[in-house]
């Protein structure tokens, strides 16, 4: 199909190519029982907030059991639902309510580790046992359990070594992430078999998909060999063993057949992928190749990692972030197709990250960074509480911290004699706890969130910074939100328009065409908390403006300034006369 011809979006199946995906994460979204933690049921009763909103699709973060080693992507059971967030009643109540707004749900997949606790790594731990092969044990090397005896270099992503002894069989066991997140060995069959089991169970029960969790990291060179050290000194990079491994696209494809591909419904597949490149994902996104729909990349949110990595942020430099979407416009135009996001439950709010969270320039800079992410080519996923522009969390001291990467971090680096206040800093900038504080529904104390205490703080800005509040303000975010969405299940050339980036080398304004058919559109958005002089070429000057961010001007009004006010966004459109819409 070239995409640039402009068939229906429904004619290949492809729904999702004018789908926008709201992302729930359960713990954080609405607590219908007042223990402090949200829940499925809460979720249900929020859900018309989604459909106004206009999303076509909820993905939910885990709610299987899970001890909540790390907020349930760890988890220990995957046919069931943990009694924190409800039962299986509740999830197909919550289902049926999503079906019935004309919603669909999407589950997230966590396959590449398990919990500790779950019962196949419990299994696992005996050398005897059929299940020792489902995860990757190996030897020490040297003396068990002394430092430098693990059976290789790698560093977890959450600190420290990747591997852990276990007394038992005398060996050390793989794990990327933390050490209550054993790697299972999808070399061994019985347990990508087990997974596709699974996946079908929960499609026959009705979910339209799944978010695959660091689902290019599952194949690992079986080697597992030493990486080269990491800027800390105290590690090894074994990523280029694991990123996009030798089989990566064989178990995808695999999965595909053996789940997806003989199903009548066309469904959703989102694989998160650290570390892909662009021609990574054009083989993952390839139709023609059957693996997954549309991959979540990271270039565009470490583009402000700075040289101690990603708690040691420097500024972000527009023309990197110009540079790095149009590179994923220009790679996935004609083969596969791009995911857009700015935030999720990892990454720091953005209107705190690339823009200005102030009370001054909040709302405009939040709403000029959604019109320029939802207005590229791709299907755009919105986080919880972005569409109010929500923003990062005045976090105190380290207790204000849960996640387990903060925390982690946080104990190495002082272990390490580092500054705690510039540890702390880093920790407020860039910690995955600011995605995670409590979803802002109304001023009240609890924010609408919880009659209890809430697990972490909520942001003492939801005085002010709330659903209710949005709702009754034409000029929210909230309600920008809803304009971006509708405009894109109205105009084609949202989702069809070819991408043209102008401006590449301007560190101020960013700037590009989308063009479908006799249509262009003209996208423009101020970085900047200060007005700019642009120059419109000719025929932009009179277009049509059909939609912006600054009060005052109607979104049609035609005849434009070329004075951009801070943090001003416009969307233009231009169509060609009758004559050529007559070819
Ligand atoms: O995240 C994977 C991932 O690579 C990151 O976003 C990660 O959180 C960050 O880079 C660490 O610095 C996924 C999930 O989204 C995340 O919540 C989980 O913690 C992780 O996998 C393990 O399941």
């Amino acid at each position: 199909m070239t995409p640039t011809t402009g068939s229906a979006p429904s004619e290949d199946g492809a729904w999702w190519r004018s789908a926008v995906v709201y992302q729930v994460y359960p713990r954080s979204f609405a607590d219908s029982d007042g223990d402090g933690i949200g829940d499925l049921d809460g979720i249900t009763g929020r859900l018309d907030h989604l459909a106004e909103l206009g999303v076509d699709v909820l993905w939910l973060s885990p709610v299987y059991p899970s001890p909540q080693a790390d907020n349930g992507y760890d988890i220990s059971d995957y046919q069931d639902i943990d009694p924190l967030f409800g039962d299986l009643a509740a999830f197909d109540r919550l289902l049926a309510a999503v079906h019935g707004r004309g919603m669909r749900l999407v589950m997230d997949l966590v396959v590449n580790h398990t919990s500790d606790r779950h019962p196949w790594f419990q299994e696992s731990r005996d050398p005897a046992s059929p299940k020792r092969s489902w995860y990757l044990w190996r030897p020490p090397r040297g003396e068990a359990g002394a430092a430098g005896a693990e059976p290789n270099n790698w560093g977890s992503f959450f600190s420290g070594p990747a591997w852990t002894y276990d007394e038992p069989g005398g060996e050390y066991y793989l794990h990327l992430f933390s050490s209550r997140q054993p790697d299972l060995n999808w070399e061994e069959p019985a347990v990508r078999h087990a997974v596709y089991a699974m996946m079908r169970w929960w499609l026959e029960r009705g979910v339209d998909g799944f978010r695959m969790d660091v689902v290019n990291l599952i194949s690992k060179d079986p080697a597992l060999p030493d990486g080269p050290l990491r800027g800390d000194g105290l590690q090894g990079d074994g990523s280029p063993s694991y990123v996009c491994g030798p089989r990566v696209h064989d178990h995808l494809q695999e999965m595909h057949r053996e789940v997806f591909a003989q199903r009548p419904d066309r469904l959703l597949t989102v694989g998160e992928m650290p570390g892909v490149t662009v021609e990574q994902a054009r083989l993952f996104t390839d139709p023609a190749r059957a693996e997954v729909d549309m991959v979540f990349q990271f270039e565009h949110v470490s583009l402000d990692h700075g040289p101690g990595g990603k708690f040691d942020p420097r500024p972000l430099r527009l023309t990197d972030l110009k540079a790095s979407l149009a590179r994923w416009q220009e790679g996935l135009a004609a083969t596969g197709w791009n995911s857009l996001y700015w935030n999720n439950h990892d990454q720091p709010r953005i209107v705190s990250r690339f823009g200005d969270d102030g009370p001054l320039h909040r709302v405009r800079s939040a709403t000029m960074l959604a019109t320029v992410l939802h207005l590229h080519r791709g299907t755009p996923f919105v986080y919880q509480g972005e569409e109010l522009g929500m923003a990062n969390a005045p976090f105190a001291s380290i207790g204000d911290f849960r996640d387990i990467e903060s925390l982690n971090h946080h104990a190495q680096a002082l272990a390490a004699g580092e500054d705690p206040e510039q540890v702390l800093r880093g920790l407020r900038a860039m910690g995955r706890d600011n995605a995670r504080t409590p979803m802002q529904w109304d001023a009240s104390p609890g924010a609408g969130f919880s009659t209890g205490t809430p697990w972490i703080a909520v942001n003492p800005d939801h005085t002010t910074v709330n659903a209710a509040a949005a709702r009754r303000d034409p000029a929210s975010v909230y309600h920008h939100y809803r304009r971006l969405i509708a405009l894109r299940h109205s105009e084609p050339a949202v989702v069809h328009g070819d991408f043209t980036m102008l401006l590449p080398e301007d560190e101020r304004v960013y700037a590009f065409t989308r063009s479908h058919r006799d249509t262009t559109l003209l996208v423009i958005g101020n970085f900047t908390g200060a007005s700019v002089r642009l120059d419109l070429p000719p025929q932009w000057r009179e277009a049509e403006r059909i939609l912006g961010n600054v009060p005052g001007t109607g979104p049609a009004e035609p005849g434009t300034a070329t004075v951009l006010a801070p943090w001003e966004a416009r969307v233009h459109r231009r169509t060609e006369g009758s004559a050529a819409r007559c070819d």
